[in-house]
């Protein structure tokens, strides 16, 4: 899963980060630009002869220690910084002793000071040095910009609009909002959006398994469109439940599509557990609501609810199923969806949880969803957590979900 999607995300983050990097380092430079023109015009006054000599003189002593500045100017880090003011500190006292003993006429305090002056004035230029470099970012405009191809990564594989926009406030937050030295972007960028994808998850997880242990019968009610992997996840929580020493009873309440029947009693039978059916064209919540009082009468842990797939628009279908669930009352509604369908999957989970509220999602197929944007983004758009990730079509081929999963596959784990 999320093969895609992380090779995709590595290309665009990579190159996110090095265009970012460089416009970084055109505003830093913009701003020292702008900082050297602001000194030199509030250098010049009118010097006199002695005024030059002493400033030659000067000079020649402060030229030696500001290539370290100079240095910096061009694109040092801090650390850099940091040694470059000791070390013109340490030659600043040593130039002073030299001067002092060297000139020994009246100029000598003149020439003294002008060294003195001439390092407050890189010093505080370097003071407005680490002033720029620490708080320079880039632009928000440009910010949007570069986070236009980024955009349509997440759009490609699937990611929903709301889920790109949080990714981009959190991003922007990182790295607009707050001066990230040069050199780190990408690690921030990297940082930004696994912070961001493991806060897209704030929803409580359910375990299956613990909370069925608290009641009994357990009556989990499954949902989704035709087709998503409603019965195949049945059969997969029946083996699970029977692994884990719990007895299942299985209602077929698909009592509309061809073949239906025979479809889960064939799992039923491999799994060993007991389907409650009726005749096709059967009302569906009957068949739920014997097989909730066989789970009472023959003391069964959990009743699995089988329904046919039904698309949310279908008014007529979600009324039969808010009846299965009225009739049967159910301690969970899952939403089975198909995670390669992406957006529409995420669609319609939020659909199935406004028309009968939804308690939790499975997504099958994820084994075959390269993309993954359905897992990204259907926890944060309904609120709802993924239980499981259905990952092929064995019954044990059901994987508990959790976001590191998430984080890890898209090799943005820290
Ligand atoms: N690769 C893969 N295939 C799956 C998975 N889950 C289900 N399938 C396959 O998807 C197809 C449909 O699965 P079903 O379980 O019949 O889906 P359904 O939601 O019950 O379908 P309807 O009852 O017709 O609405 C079957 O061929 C399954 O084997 C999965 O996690 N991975
Ligand atoms: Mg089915």
């Amino acid at each position: 899963m999320f093969n895609f999607l992380k090779k995709k995300l590595k290309t665009v983050v990579d190159k996110f980060s090095k265009q970012a990097e460089l416009e970084l380092e055109k505003e830093v430079r913009k701003q020292l630009a702008k900082e050297t023109i602001k000194k030199k015009t509030e250098e010049k006054k009118k010097p006199t002869a002695q005024d030059l000599e002493d400033e030659k003189k000067a000079d020649e002593a402060v030229g030696e220690m500001t290539k370290d500045i100079k240095v910096v100017r061009d694109n040092k880090d801090m650390q850099h910084l940091d040694s470059a003011m000791e070390e013109i500190r340490k030659e600043l006292k040593q130039k002073e002793t030299e001067l002092q003993k060297s000139e020994k006429d009246k100029r000598k305090g003149g020439i003294i000071s002008r060294v003195t002056t001439a390092f407050k004035t890189e010093e505080g230029v370097i003071g407005k040095l680490r002033g720029i470099v620490t708080t320079t970012t880039i632009s928000e405009k440009r910010f949007d910009e570069l986070f236009e191809e980024m955009e349509i990564v997440l759009l490609e594989n699937n990611v929903a609009l709301e889920v790109i926009d949080k990714i981009k406030d959190d991003l922007k937050n990182a790295i607009v909002n707050t001066p990230v030295p040069r050199g780190k972007v990408q690690k921030a960028v990297t940082n930004s959006l696994r912070e961001s994808i493991e806060g897209l998850f704030q929803v409580a997880g359910i375990d299956l398994v613990a909370s069925a242990r608290g009641k009994k019968p357990y009556v989990i009610l499954f949902a989704g469109i035709n087709g998503s992997g409603k019965t195949t996840t049945i059969a997969k929580l029946a083996k699970l439940y029977k692994d884990n020493g719990m007895e299942c009873v299985i209602a077929a309440a698909d009592t509309f599509r061809a073949a239906a029947i025979q479809q889960i009693q064939l799992h039923a039978k491999k799994i060993g557990v007991p389907v409650i059916k009726h005749d096709y064209g059967a009302d569906p919540a009957a068949v739920a609501y014997d097989a909730v009082s066989y789970a009472k009468a023959k003391n069964i842990d959990v009743v699995l609810i089988d329904t046919a797939g039904r698309q949310h628009s279908n008014k007529n279908l979600i009324a039969e199923l808010a009846k299965i669930a009225r009739v049967t009352n159910p301690d969970l509604k899952i939403f089975v969806g198909e995670s390669i369908t992406g957006n529409d999957c995420t669609n319609q989970a939020a659909e199935f949880n406004n028309a009968i509220g939804v308690d939790g999602i499975i997504l099958a197929k994820a084994d075959v969803d390269e993309k993954g944007g359905a897992a990204i983004s259907v926890s944060y758009v309904t609120k709802k957590p993924i239980i499981y990730l259905g990952t092929g079509q064995d019954y044990a081929d059901l994987t508990p979900f959790n976001p590191e999963l998430v984080v890890k596959s898209l090799g943005l784990a820290a």
